[in-house]
């Protein structure tokens, strides 16, 4: 595929952030960012990411007999790996750099990218925190979540419980009814405000890997379709696997990284870095 001039320079264009952005997703745990990426960038990934998420779907048991994981979301991961266009969106040096500034680290790597596309009718998704999953030596971790539509409260918008990161319960309770109900009890004894509001197309929100996050049902009649792409810090260190999750995460994708060493295998790129010239880099390993 031959990729427009104006898609590559808007994914790989610098956004500056305003003072007190980076400031703001530090206390918070997250930011929501407005007018990231243009709505032509937006739709034409969306045409790629689309027909990969229905080629490679396997979820097909009504959603009365699916769980409440099940329910969530069709999820369906590393889709830079399938397709040009797709790999391009992940690379996006825009997007890299935002989470590496925001972090307030030198580089970062990709741990993976998921289309999450809550169909209509599907489920909430629980209160989890993501490092629940994930075998990192330490916090600097940032998913940013691009909506491919706007996101009306009706269709499930990612919601923020804000300066949760700092808030050490539940951080072993993996996405279930029962993180649901206990994180949301703790959230609430403790008095921490929600950001539950709608995305407009073109806004971006990035969380840290220990912020709570949530989803509402999707209780329009449209697909509510999402891609994310998962950074961490250059440098991180593979932790011993603490749960299964994260065992069978360090096999998926980190395949060979080593306890105690730097990930930096094949499937984790290096996506930004602030040594590279400008415009130049992008996608290396070592
Ligand atoms: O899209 C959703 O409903 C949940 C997303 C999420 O939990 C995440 O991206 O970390």
């Amino acid at each position: 595929m031959t990729m427009t001039t104006s898609r590559a320079e808007d994914l790989d264009a610098h956004y500056r952030l305003a003072d007190g952005q980076v400031m703001a997703f530090r206390e918070g745990g997250f930011i929501k960012l407005r007018e990231v990426l243009a709505p032509e960038t937006l739709d034409a990934s969306a045409t790629h990411i689309r027909a990969l998420v229905a080629a490679l779907n396997r979820q097909d048991k009504p959603m009365s007999s699916r769980s409440t994981y099940e329910k969530a979301f069709l999820q369906i991961m590393n889709l830079w790996r399938q397709d040009e266009a797709v790999r391009r969106f992940t690379f996006s040096r825009k997007l890299a750099r935002l989470a590496a500034e925001l972090m307030g680290v030198e580089g970062v790597r990709l741990y993976h990218d998921q289309a999450l596309f809550k169909e209509p009718a599907g489920g909430i998704t629980p209160w989890h925190c993501d490092q629940q999953y994930w075998p990192f030596s330490d916090a600097r971790s940032v998913t940013a979540w691009i909506p491919l539509q706007p996101v009306p409260e009706a269709m499930g918008p990612l919601a923020f419980s804000i300066g949760s990161q700092r808030c050490d319960f539940g951080r072993d309770l993996e996405i279930s009814d029962e993180s649901e109900s206990r994180i949301s009890s703790a959230l609430t004894l403790r008095d921490l405000p929600v950001d539950e509001g709608p995305f407009d197309l073109g806004e971006v929100s990035f969380h840290s890997g220990w912020t709570f996050h949530r989803a509402g049902p999707n209780r329009s009649g449209a697909m509510r379709e999402v891609m994310t792409v998962i950074y961490f810090a250059d440098g991180m260190r593979l932790a011993p696997p603490r749960n299964r999750n994260q065992l069978n995460d360090w096999m998926t994708w980190m395949p060979g990284a080593q306890i105690g060493e730097p990930i930096a295998t094949e499937l984790n790129p290096l996506l930004w870095h602030r040594a590279w010239p400008a415009g130049g880099g992008g996608g290396q390993t070592a």
